[in-house]
């Protein structure tokens, strides 16, 4: 019964499906299609074991907010179901609604966005962010002559997805080593990064080294914009929770054998850029300063933050 849900779960887990949009997405898809195919039962048989599928999704990674709001998303209005067939077909229809909403989120971002590129901008780019990816690609669309660094993005070298989706559309684009960020930042004209989480008081949570980059664009006045749909933005920081950063294994970074002996490897997936060193936050619902989070935070989602804490 749970082997769909463990499939996806593991997926994410190994990274073969990556990035918080698309992990969001799968996390959601993997909820309907639970639900399409629960065998039967009872409705309180199905509620329990919709909760299993919801835990098992959520232990895939642990940082970006958006899989947790992209599965809570599915369960939405549970409580309002008699039966189970129609409880089935609810979360179908959130886990559909929520795909839907956060394809076409990206595809506003992205026409918002590209109002930030002017002709003739060098851009620079770190790991490979949908949202990011979409704002340069659709900039180019338009027709501006732009030219993008992206950084490698080790160790998991993302770097090398966001010059091949970027060259394949056409985009002049340069691959650089992580360590020569501060040295590029002197051609770069504005930063376009993604986000795994934004939290309350609009700090971003995003790849590790994303705070490096903000550290450099701010020491030479490079514009840095962060760009995200409005579901990374995490409930859970309102009430004082912190983000937990992933940590992933030392082979990541390097083969254990050749080190030698007593050598420890330390290996954080994500960090933490504050809001000072953020110019805009460019969402789905316009261009954000990261002072205004708050605000969408509880005005967008503070309904539905307390019925997602509502299960059953
Ligand atoms: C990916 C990463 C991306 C964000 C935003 O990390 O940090 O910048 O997830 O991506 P990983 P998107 O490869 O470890 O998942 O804009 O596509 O949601």
């Amino acid at each position: 019964m749970f082997d769909t849900v463990r499939g996806t779960a593991s997926d994410i887990r190994e990274m073969k499906i990556r990035g918080a949009g698309r992990i969001a997405r799968a996390g959601a898809s993997a909820m309907g299609r639970f639900a399409e195919n629960y065998p039967g039962g009872s409705l309180e048989e199905f509620r329990t074991d919709l909760d299993k599928a919801r835990k098992i999704l959520l232990e895939s990674r642990p940082t970006a907010v958006s899989l947790w709001n992209g599965v809570q998303a599915c369960i939405r209005d549970m409580k309002t179901v008699g039966s189970l067939e129609e409880a089935k077909a609810l979360v179908v229809r959130n886990a559909e609604a929520f795909v839907e909403m956060s394809s076409n989120a990206v595809e506003t971002i992205a026409k918002i966005g590209s109002k930030r590129v002017q002709e003739g901008d060098t851009i620079l780019t770190h790991c490979n962010s949908s949202a990011a990816l979409g704002i340069i690609k659709e900039a180019h669309a338009q027709g501006k002559d732009i030219r993008v660094y992206a950084t490698e993005s080790r160790p998991w070298r993302q770097g090398l997805l966001t010059v091949k989706e970027l060259s394949e559309a056409g985009v002049d684009v340069t691959l650089i080593i992580d360590g020569a960020v501060r040295s590029v930042m002197k051609k770069v004209d504005k930063v376009f990064v993604g986000a795994d989480t934004v939290t309350s008081n609009g700090a971003v949570i995003n790849k590790i080294g994303t705070s490096q980059l903000a550290l450099a664009a701010n020491e030479r006045r490079v514009q840095f914009n962060v760009c995200t749909e409005t579901y990374k933005f995490s409930p859970m920081t309102l009430f004082g929770e912190m983000v937990e950063i992933e940590e992933r294994g030392c082979g990541e970074v390097a083969d254990a054998e050749t080190l030698p002996k007593g050598v420890k490897v330390y290996n954080p997936v994500f960090d933490t850029t504050p809001a000072r060193y953020i110019d805009a936050i460019i969402t789905e619902l316009g261009i954000l300063s990261p002072g205004s989070v708050y605000d969408v935070m509880v005005r967008q989602l503070g309904d539905s933050i307390i019925r997602m804490g509502d299960i059953q």
